[in-house]
């Protein structure tokens, strides 16, 4: 630890990425932008029950153990440091963040109107829109915390370990004390072992994230975003203004939460069942539903085999565009990679792939398949993904991206196969959801068979149900550091 880099140097080495003027990193909450480091994140769904109480902590105590995004830029060129010199990893210290539902800014602020009608709405209310199963009003596989209604915010606790999460969670619920009480509770992790940083469909995650303009020095194919697509009160942000939509949401960041069942034993037997009776390998068939192989590397790239070394390799694993690939040999339009961002399929890629990108922050939760749930092809403990993403704007970028492209059978439109035939491109195989049919949520997706490099062999892929179901959600407005001392404590 005596090798760690102290902050003023590891800022003085950032200095050749200045930021953005004005982009304030101090007050951007550290998810937003860079994601905090997590081997653990503990998810504390509350409820604020003394508003002066709570606002009285937030002012005095919480607002300033806020993790900001200048520590996580500190700790990640601290982590790089180390492991360059040669040593496994390190454990992150904790992080904190915190986010607040529609109720809980009327708590703080009451009549406040953030100008986004999906986040006044929330989540449950979108739902049926972004096509989860409704049960008379209700979204029917949501868990109970999250339809109460009774959700004000989130606290977002990381750690390197549980202990250092929890102990973190403790201090943090021993200061509100009677302030909150706590709606739901659960903690994510990466996955152990070798299967680090991948999800539980067994895919490495977390590779392709849009650049920031004035923060990131961008990868290969990693295109640059103004920052106003995620933070308030810049270049980018809705409405072609850089005044946010009230003075205070000022360097605040709307955050979309989704808690996403995995049925992961039934998933391998589907891949396995189908990819026999297209006769192909089930392996390339799981390629072609993701756009990558599991090691992170792209069919784009990698179209007939894996290449571990490339998936690994942030120089070469997004480096990409889709434009030498308008018949779809290399990578099914369906993929869910090029789904939810289909690159050059649309042109210009400025005015519309850019404003719906997202940045994830996600994370798995649940246990490791069991031999049992493996043998059975059943699942018994729920895993998945804690989804979380950011954004401007929820309606134009994420429940634009699930609504209008991996719901939509018909995006990417117009595309045709080598041949002249009009491709029926499908849902995103991994998230898309067909609302349409009532029950039967049946969905295919067009040329899960490759015709790399030069075939023209029609198929189609027969999804019979969902493999990803939507158990709970929540939107939140992630305020940063100086609005949670002064406007929301006041
Ligand atoms: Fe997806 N997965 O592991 O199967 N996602 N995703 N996602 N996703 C991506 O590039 C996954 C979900 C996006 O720029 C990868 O980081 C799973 C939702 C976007 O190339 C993998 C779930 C939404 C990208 C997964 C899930 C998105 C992306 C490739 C649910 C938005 C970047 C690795 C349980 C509505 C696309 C990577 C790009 C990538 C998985 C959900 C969006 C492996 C399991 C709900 C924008």
């Amino acid at each position: 630890m005596s090798d760690l880099l102290t902050a003023p140097q590891v800022l003085a080495r950032l200095g050749s990425v200045p930021a953005l003027p004005g982009l304030n990193l101090d007050e951007i909450q550290g998810d937003v932008l860079l994601g905090l480091q997590k081997f653990f994140e503990r998810f504390l769904f509350f409820e604020i029950a003394d508003v002066t109480a709570f606002k009285a902590a937030l002012k005095t105590q919480l607002a300033s153990w806020v993790t900001t995004t200048t520590t996580v830029q500190v700790r990640e060129a601290q982590l790089q440091n180390v492991a360059s010199q040669g040593s496994a990893d390190v454990l992150p210290n904790v992080g904190l963040n915190l986010g607040f539902t529609q109720s809980g800014m009327q708590k703080l602020v009451p009549g406040a109107n953030l100008n986004d009608a999906s986040f006044a709405a929330g989540a449950a209310a979108q739902a049926g829109a972004l096509g989860d199963p409704i049960n008379g009003q209700a979204p029917a596989n949501w868990l109970p915390a999250f339809l109460a209604g009774t959700i004000d915010g989130v606290f977002l606790i990381t750690g390197g370990t549980q202990d250092a999460a929890n102990c973190e969670a403790n201090e943090v619920l021993r200061i509100l004390g009677a302030a909150v009480s706590v709606v739901y509770d659960e903690t994510g992790s990466v996955r152990p072992g070798s299967e680090k940083g991948h999800e539980h469909f067994g895919w490495q995650d977390g590779i392709s994230q849009p650049g920031v303009n004035g923060l990131t020095t961008p990868l290969p194919g990693q295109r640059l975003l103004d920052p106003g697509r995620f933070v308030f009160g810049y270049p980018g942000q809705p409405g072609g203004t850089t005044t946010p939509p009230l003075p205070w949401m000022m360097n605040g960041s709307f955050m979309v939460f989704r808690r996403l069942v995995q049925l992961v034993p039934e998933f391998n037997q589907f891949l396995a069942s189908q990819a026999s009776s297209l006769g192909m390998d089930p392996v390339l068939l799981g390629a072609r539903l993701m756009g990558r192989w599991k090691s992170g590397a792209p069919l784009a790239l990698a179209p007939a085999q894996d290449n571990p070394a490339m998936g690994s390799d942030p120089q070469q694993n997004n480096n990409f565009d889709f434009s030498n690939d308008q018949g779809e040999r290399l990578c099914p339009f369906g993929a869910h990679i090029r789904k939810t961002n289909p690159r050059q399929d649309l042109t210009p890629q400025e005015s519309s792939v850019d404003p719906r990108r997202i940045v994830r922050a996600g994370i798995p939760f649940g246990p490791e398949v069991s031999p049992d749930e493996q043998a059975s092809g059943k699942t018994q403990q729920q895993r998945g993904l804690m989804f979380v993403c950011y954004q401007t704007s929820i309606a134009n970028q994420f429940e634009f991206l699930q609504i209008s492209w991996a719901n939509n059978p018909g995006f990417v439109f117009g595309k045709t196969h080598p041949d002249g035939s009009p491709v029926a491109v499908g849902w995103d195989p991994i998230i898309g959801q067909n609302s349409a049919q009532g029950q039967n949520r049946a969905r295919t997706m067009d040329e899960p068979v490759s015709n790399y490099p030069t075939g023209n062999v029609r198929s189609t892929l027969q999804e019979p149900q969902d493999f990803v179901i939507a158990t709970g959600g929540a939107y939140f407005f992630v305020p940063s550091i100086s609005a949670m001392k002064n406007e929301l404590s006041t």
